[in-house]
């Protein structure tokens, strides 16, 4: 019987059970789905950054043997679809009528027969353009004289979207006007895209019998896309069923609506057939959720060797629709942990959003709400500040770290840290990593001319929103449920509000229950995804499924624990005072023959519960936490620099996490490493562009670079463990952490080979001609 066998509960490296199907090419994703009469979707998109659209001529694609209906924003318009609102209270064209407002936004949709035929079409379809001029940044946005992007919403003169600020004004300047001395750094974190594997795209079926729509679509957070559904289509929300299904990977790009699912939808309801929609790679890359796109100048205010204030000012260039994922209280993410790891008692922040004629977005892309931005501008001040006063970057941090004693530690823009031991996890990578000794290296290699850079960053993160009196989006508390059914063979079925794209929630979360219930995490099965079938909640994002549903997944069990209890006390003839809980088994203290399995409860509690007691062994569980969690780390990257080119080659990446309670080693370490290529993508080679006229560059894999294994470092991993005090089983999130913490390490690695010269900063994507310039500058070049 299970209790006598070892419960492979939190802690364990179970294998991952969902690629017994993901690598036998049993996954189902949304375009495996073919349904009886189903029709394709395919968009016309606009060839210009701003246009004005004098007429569009559909009527030879309409004649195309095949095609079913062409949608414009016209047709749109007329059932009041043509605009959507977004997360952030902004509106967005779902197609454009009015004005195109950037390169690759749908114009135009063709339903027909096949999606080649619907593809075809597209080239028949006759627009009349009038051009606009294109504004690519955002200080050409806000630039006096500029052309109003948004012109259709009234009131709107500029491109202004927002001023948002925290912290203490006054307290800061005081810290500034004290300071010996102010070290500044101006950097800007480029445009990047999540690009999972698999683009977006759904299966739309409207029954016009029943009037049930059924949509299969690549989202993130199902019941918050279905609520938005309700809202925006006016469909009852009962009969709006939201099915997403295994996902090629999200990374952030799944979180927000995007037109084509609309389209989908509107057109099924017209059409009375299911309607498949296909992103293709171009359409993913230049009209989906990108991220970043962020210019950042902050200022530290220095006494000695101790950071007294912090002073950020922030542009953000949020494309043509203002459509951030945006928590009320969270405005900019970045607020939340701008100060980083640092004791820093003043710090102040302001932020300004402006409109500009690119891909709307902002948010998405392995982060939280800005915090990747955070992270990255105070992990490389930190290591400006250790050179300017002549420190070492690693002892500088040590001496500004927030002490393991100030947690739970208040900063200074209004946040709560949960817990935290920087210098534990810093301790670790520099001792992994030989730190002194490579110093010493570095400084004989210099001699010889060879240029060796190690960079650190020791980060703190955000995740889990989180606290739904505070958090909220689009008016929807950021909660998450967990429902748990325990059968009568004492087997389970555990169903949940958020949504796997490859974090092994299939795995970890039956392990929760494992280790809550006594039960082995291959009795319990876990289900996400079917709106019909999991109980509400906000979905996942912000590496939050395991701080609010994962601790949804703790409670529900205890819940159900405490009535196993009642009936265990029942069927030992105890009191349930008199019994002890141990690895899936309740006996009575000092009697431990006496005792019985959670498999005898669960069968009892359908057939045999103490009288007055209802049948079953169930329960649900909706999760509001206390706090967010706040995950740190020290991440270490050694490289070389070759004089002759500016390559730089990674020679060593030591990367120790801490995420408070690991529940699942192997799949965290999992998480570590593909967030890590991230981080170095990012850093060395990913970037969206974008010329003068607006066109994208880096509209496919040709010209925005992945790192394939080729190029991908080998990282060594180290942890430490300070547990959250709010979560139920003492674990924080990690999904995004390496992806947030790394980027500065890579950069500050290239940057710390060349500071001896004076060379200070190197803007993302760190590659190989900017190295050069650097090294021109520094008569370093060879
Ligand atoms: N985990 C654990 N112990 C912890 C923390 C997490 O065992 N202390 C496990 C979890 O149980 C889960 C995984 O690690 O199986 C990630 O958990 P968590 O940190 O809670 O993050 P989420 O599950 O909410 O995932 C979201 C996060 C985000 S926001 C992005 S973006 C991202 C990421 O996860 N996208 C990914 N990792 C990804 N990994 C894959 N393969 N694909 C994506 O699209
Ligand atoms: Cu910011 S990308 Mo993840 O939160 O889905």
């Amino acid at each position: 019987m299970a209790a006598t066998e070892e419960i492979r509960g939190v802690g364990h490296s179970v294998k991952r059970v969902e690629d017994a199907r993901f690598i036998r090419g049993r996954g189902q994703y949304f375009d495996d789905i073919t349904l009886p009469g189903m029709l394709h979707l395919e968009f016309l998109r606009s060839p210009f950054a701003h246009a004005r659209i004098k007429s569009i001529d559909a009527s030879r694609a309409q004649e195309l043997p095949g095609v079913v209906a062409v949608v414009t924003g016209e047709l749109l318009a007329q059932h009041n679809l043509a605009w959507m609102p977004t997360l952030s209270g902004d509106t967005q064209a779902v197609l454009a009528t009015d004005k195109v407002r950037f390169q690759g936004q749908e114009v135009a949709g063709v339903v027909a027969e096949t999606a080649y035929i619907a593809k075809d079409a597209i080239e028949l379809i006759d627009v009349d353009y009038e051009p606009l001029p294109a504004i690519t940044s955002p200080q050409q946005a806000l630039a006096k004289g500029a052309p109003v992007i948004r012109d259709e919403k009234e009131g709107q003169t500029d491109n202004h979207i927002y001023h948002w600020e925290a912290g203490d004004k006054e307290a800061t300047d005081k810290a500034f006007a004290e300071a010996d001395r102010v070290v500044e750094l101006d950097t800007f974190y480029p445009r990047c895209h999540p690009a999972p594997l698999e683009c977006c795209g759904c299966v739309a079926d409207v029954n016009p019998a029943t009037g049930k729509a059924t949509i299969y679509m690549t989202s993130q957070a199902p019941h918050a896309h279905r609520t938005l559904f309700a809202l925006v289509a006016g469909l009852p929300e009962q009969k709006i069923r939201i099915i997403s299904p295994d996902l090629g990977g999200g990374f952030g790009n799944k979180v927000p609506i995007y037109p084509g699912y609309v389209v989908a939808t509107a057109a099924s309801l017209l059409i009375g057939r299911p309607v498949k929609w296909v992103e293709d790679r171009t359409g993913n890359l230049i009209s989906t959720g990108f991220a970043r796109d962020y210019h950042m100048h902050g200022e530290l205010a220095l006494k000695g060797e101790k950071i007294t204030g912090l002073r950020v000012r922030l542009l953000s260039d949020n494309g043509a629709f203002f459509s951030d994922a945006q928590p009320t209280r969270c405005k900019a993410g970045l607020f939340h942990i701008v100060t980083g790891s640092y004791d820093i008692p003043a710090a102040h922040v302001e932020t300004e959003g402006a409109y500009t004629n690119k891909a709307p977005g902002g948010v998405a892309y392995r982060c939280s709400f800005r915090v990747t931005e955070a992270s990255y501008l105070i992990e490389r001040l930190v290591q400006t500040a250790a050179y300017e006063i002549g420190a070492d970057p690693a002892e500088f941090r040590r001496s500004n770290f927030i002490k393991p004693e100030q947690f739970p530690y208040s900063s200074a823009t209004g946040f709560e840290y949960d817990s935290g031991d920087y210098g534990a996890a810093m301790d670790l990578a520099l001792e992994k990593l030989g730190y002194e000794e490579l110093r010493r290296e570095q400084a004989e290699a210099r001699k010889e001319g060879k240029l060796i850079g190690i960079g650190l960053a020791s980060f703190t993160e955000v995740v889990g929103a989180g606290h739904g009196a505070e958090y909220q989006i689009a008016g929807l508390r950021m909660n998450d449920g967990a429902e748990l059914r325990i059968h009568p063979t004492g087997k389970a079925v555990l169903k949940l509000s958020v949504k796997s794209q490859g974090q092994g929630h299939e795995t970890t979360f039956a392990q929760i229950v494992a280790e809550e219930l006594g039960l082995q995490p291959e009795d319990i099965e876990v289900q996400e995804g079917d709106t019909d079938n999991t109980p509400y909640g906000l979905g996942t994002y912000a590496s939050r499924s395991t701080p609010v549903s994962g601790a949804a997944t703790a409670m529900v069990s205890r819940r159900i624990r405490s009535k196993a209890k009642k009936i265990a006390a029942h069927l030992l003839e105890a009191s349930e005072d008199d019994l002890e809980w141990e690895d899936g088994r309740f006996s009575v203290k000092g009697a431990p023959e006496k005792s019985t399995t959670i498999q005898d409860i669960a069968f009892a509690a359908y057939t045999n519960v103490p009288e007055g007691m209802e049948d079953g062994l169930e329960g649900v569980y909706y999760y509001d936490p206390p706090n967010m969690t706040y995950p740190f780390g020290t991440y270490a990257v050694v490289v070389e620099i070759d004089r002759g080119t500016g390559a730089w080659k990674v020679r060593r990446v030591v990367a120790v996490d801490d995420c408070g309670v690991r529940i699942n080693p192997m799949i965290v370490e999992g998480q570590i490493m593909g967030g890590l290529t991230e981080g170095f993508g990012i850093a060395a080679m990913q970037l969206i562009d974008f010329d003068e006229d607006g066109n994208c560059i880096g509209a496919n894999f040709m010209d925005y670079l992945l790192p394939t294994a080729w190029e991908t470092p080998t990282f060594e991993l180290g942890e430490t463990v300070t547990p959250s005090p709010h979560h139920p089983i003492g674990a924080k999130g990690v999904g995004e952490s390496a992806t947030v913490g790394s980027p500065a390490a890579f950069v500050n690695a290239v940057v710390d080979a060349l500071a001896h010269a004076g060379i200070r900063n190197l803007e993302m994507p760190v590659t190989s001609d900017k190295v050069w310039a650097a090294l021109q500058e520094a008569n370093l070049a060879e």
